[in-house]
């Protein structure tokens, strides 16, 4: 029975990764650990391409024309999203997740959810911390995984 998995080396594919402005405190922090989880697993910075875009909700449009025009191994999606005291918070996070999985489905590429969907700004700055519990890093890492499974299998085809 054949078995395929990813690699934690993606030297020679190209990634990109689409960060929201808003918070970039935090995002910024993202970005950071999302680059030294590609630089870890061989990626060149050449190979990566970096959209900024306003906020979460509109991660997805843009994961969606770079996966579509540019046809990276995976896309990087990054932002954060804290709860504010309306129901702003459930539009916001339910229309970047559910956005995010369409624009992975419709267009064939990987996409890696590393949206913070936090209730505080102190969970938000836990999460973007240095090294690999940084959720960027490990975003990042599950991009390089699902890109080099998706290499392993049409290897196979
Ligand atoms: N965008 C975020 O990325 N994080 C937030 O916490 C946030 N809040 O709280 O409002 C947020 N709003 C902006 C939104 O993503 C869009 O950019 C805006 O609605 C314009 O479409």
């Amino acid at each position: 029975m054949p078995t395929f998995e990813g690699r934690q080396s993606a030297a020679g594919l190209r990634f990109a990764i689409v960060v929201a402005r808003f918070n970039d405190f935090v995002t910024g922090r993202l970005l950071s650990g999302a680059r030294e989880a590609l630089a870890a697993a061989s990626v060149d910075a050449d190979a990566l391409d970096i959209l900024w875009v306003p906020g979460a909700f509109e991660v997805a449009s843009a994961a969606h024309h770079v996966a579509a025009t540019r046809q990276p191994a995976a896309v990087i999606c990054l932002g954060c999203v804290i709860r504010g005291g309306t129901p702003h918070f459930e539009y916001i996070c339910q229309a970047a997740a559910q956005g995010v999985t369409s624009a992975a489905l419709s267009t064939g590429v990987p996409m890696a959810f590393g949206i913070l969907t936090t209730d505080s700004v102190e969970q938000a700055v836990e999460r973007a911390g240095p090294g690999p519990s940084n959720k960027g890093y490990e975003a990042a890492m599950a991009a390089v995984e699902m890109a080099t499974l998706r290499v392993a299998l049409e290897a196979r085809s």
